[in-house]
């Protein structure tokens, strides 16, 4: 299909290899479709007129690799992204499948998992400049608890401060010139969670050592989980400079985190949103933190990507 539309690299348009790349696996069902190769990936992706593609460190590099087997893989992604002229802007650590992160990554209790999970990151970090990304993700999946009883809430804000002031240090040792944007979401996969909103991490950033270089990443998912206005918390973000990258999906209101189509739920919604975003002049990534639905095989997957894009073209046209 080609139309006015059709997205087009400067469109900024990215992707997660966690999100095409998802598999359909729910917490009651089990895989729906076979892996696709990150190098697959991001050639399917580049053809459909996407800028970019991001990833965790193990979308990648799988958690037991040799320090050989992450050099050869790293190259044949590099080239992979290059041969495309594909960007890859944004790079996170995964801090919440392992089961060594049961009790949390920065702010468990186990000393020796904290400083695992920052040794983690920081290889993540290395990962991550190595193939261009300047924008560095933080979305502490299992920062959180079961019971308030494990810990006092006010030793989890101060260990998250300490990783993260660490971290910051470590980007401006190595001159990496990255950014680092928090991600919040409220109560998912932990029962509760720690600085549940995009709200709670703007306030948490004026707290540390070097606020100018840490924004946030709100995810419209994940502030529409519990009822708040997404469109709200970018403006907040946007009017103190700290929009450093954003994640599209769609979500019905009071549900599991559903990562459903961008623009498949409240349309009057999402044309404020990119209205917003088109009018502040954002520059940064629009990347779509979406899944396809379990029922797609792998062409539904590639529809599905192309449908997230140009419904924000639909959107961006009717905005102007
Ligand atoms: C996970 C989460 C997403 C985050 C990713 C970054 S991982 O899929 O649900 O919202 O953006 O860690
Ligand atoms: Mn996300
Ligand atoms: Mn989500």
């Amino acid at each position: 299909m080609s139309d006015s539309y059709q997205p087009k690299p400067e469109d900024k348009f990215t992707f997660g290899l966690w999100t095409v790349g998802n598999r359909g696996r729910d917490p009651f069902g089990d895989a729906v479709r076979p892996p696709i190769p990150p190098a697959r990936i991001v050639q399917k992706l580049s053809q459909l007129g996407a800028y970019g593609v991001n990833l965790h460190d193990n979308d990648l590099v799988p958690i037991d690799a040799t320090p050989a087997q992450r050099d050869k893989i790293v190259k044949e992604f590099k080239k992979a992204v290059e041969d495309c002229n594909m960007k890859v802007p944004m790079a996170t650590t995964n801090l919440f499948y392992h089961p060594i992160f049961k009790d949390g990554a920065f702010t468990a209790n186990d000393p020796k998992v904290r400083a695992y999970a920052v040794r983690k990151t920081m290889d993540a970090i290395d990962l991550g400049y190595e193939l261009g990304a300047r924008i560095y993700v933080f979305w502490g999946g299992r920062e959180g608890i079961e019971t308030d009883a494990c810990r006092d809430a006010r030793d989890a804000i101060k260990r998250f401060r300490e990783c993260i002031n660490f971290l910051c240090g470590y980007v401006t040792d190595n001159k990496y010139g990255m950014k680092f944007a928090l991600e919040a979401k409220a109560n998912e996969p932990r029962s509760d969670i720690y600085l549940p909103t995009t709200g709670a991490m703007l306030a948490f950033i004026e707290t540390l050592d070097h606020p100018e270089m840490v924004g946030v990443n709100p995810e419209y998912a994940h502030e529409t989980m519990p009822g708040l206005n997404f469109h709200h918390a970018i403006a907040q973000a946007l009017e103190r400079g700290k929009l450093f990258h954003i994640d599209l999906n769609g979500q019905k209101p009071g549900k599991y985190d559903q990562d459903l189509r961008f623009g498949s739920e409240d349309q009057k919604g999402c044309f404020f949103l990119v209205k917003l975003l088109e009018d502040s002049h954002y520059d940064g990534p629009r990347h779509f933190d979406a899944h396809a639905y379990r029922t797609e095989d792998e062409d539904g997957v590639w529809d599905f990507a192309l449908g997230c894009m140009r419904t924000y073209n639909v959107l961006k046209d009717k905005a102007r």
